[in-house]
């Protein structure tokens, strides 16, 4: 019974992590171990902030000051303050860019390490303050040897990054993760304080059934997306209609994608030309995700995201991932259109 297996014989992430280590690399000095561990701490670090943010006063806005006479810092403010400093703390970074922080964060040479992480420590900012699901996203690259602790560490494509995953504060807790294999699913076991396995390989259905955008953007769509999203709502010869979830939290629509199958779409429109989410920190950890899991993910004109060059750190990309049926189909409309 895999249940009482899972009870009496959990798997940490710490040592699924070790586990991964073991195979992929029996040599490895367990580097970039001790790093997914420090992301896996200030992941439980947030969640935790998450659950009593009501309770202790920290949603709503940086700047106001609590009874102490403290300032208060927004979640956003503290769950980017306390990613950055376990990561620096633990020895193994060279250069850290958050969606915080306009410039990077060069690690001091005495701390310095070989990898480089890239992340946006709560995303999905509009759904702090109503209880609705957020998350972290994360992708890791390794630093070539003898370059330098510089930007150029990081804009590389995302095909290139070593591990990415995400951690969704929702009605559960769950890390995904992917160290180049297929990404693995663990829920926090709150009364463990454990991330716990409870799938070992995600994999994305082939086809599905629900499309996931933000529909109010419509009448600023290119031609493709209007036409692609008329089809799931009308598919052409009559089939079944998709149905429509927008969470408006990207970990909470990609997880949801990844579980279910189906298509999450962020266009460019005519006001956002290059469309909104960012593409190292979002859009790369989630491409890289999802094309493990067997998905797709392609950016305008069906280029794959992961292959696409970045030229700075905060720079946005359209996104459609998902099923491989489904974003094929929106690749097959954009290619027309183009
Ligand atoms: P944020 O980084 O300010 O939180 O914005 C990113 C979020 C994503 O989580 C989500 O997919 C998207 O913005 C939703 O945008 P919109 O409100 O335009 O639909
Ligand atoms: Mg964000």
């Amino acid at each position: 019974n895999p249940m009482s297996e899972l009870r009496t014989n959990p798997v940490t992430l710490s040592m699924y992590i070790l586990q991964q280590q073991h195979i992929k690399a029996p040599h490895a000095r367990g580097n970039l171990s001790i790093l997914l561990n420090a992301i896996c701490v200030a992941c439980k670090f947030v969640e935790s902030a998450v659950r009593k943010a009501g309770l202790a006063g920290i949603l709503g806005m940086a700047g106001s000051a609590n009874v102490q006479g403290e300032d208060q810092k927004k979640l956003d403010v503290l769950a980017n303050e306390v990613f950055v400093n376990l990561l620096t703390k633990c020895g193994q970074c060279a250069v850290l860019v958050s969606e915080e922080d306009d410039e990077p964060t060069v690690i001091d040479a005495a701390r310095r390490g070989d990898y480089c992480v890239v992340f946006d420590p709560l995303d999905g900012s509009s759904n702090i303050d109503c209880g609705v699901s957020i998350g972290t996203i994360y992708g890791i690259y390794k630093r070539a040897q003898g370059c330098d602790a510089t930007v150029d560490c990081v804009l590389r494509p995302g095909r290139e990054m070593v591990a990415a995953g995400y951690c969704l504060y929702g009605s559960s807790c769950s890390m995904v993760l992917s160290v180049g294999g297929p990404p693995a699913h663990f829920t926090l076991d709150p009364s463990l304080g454990e991330f716990v396995l409870t799938s070992p390989q995600l994999s994305v259905p082939p086809a599905g059934a629900i499309y996931s955008v933000n529909e109010g953007n419509a009448s600023l769509w290119d031609a493709a997306t209007a036409r692609y999203v008329t089809e799931c709502k009308h598919p052409p010869g009559g089939g079944k209609p998709k149905s429509a979830r927008y969470v408006g939290s990207m970990v909470a629509d990609v997880h949801r994608t990844i579980l279910y199958g189906g298509v999450f779409l962020y266009p460019a429109d005519s006001k956002s030309k290059k469309g909104k989410l960012r593409l190292l920190y979002e859009c790369f950890p989630m491409a890289y995700l999802v094309e493990h899991g067997g998905g797709r993910a392609i950016a305008a004109s069906g280029k794959l995201v992961l292959d696409l060059q970045p030229q700075a750190i905060h720079e946005r990309s359209p996104i459609f991932l998902g099923s491989k049926a489904d974003v094929d189909r929106v690749e097959a409309l954009l290619r027309d259109a183009a």
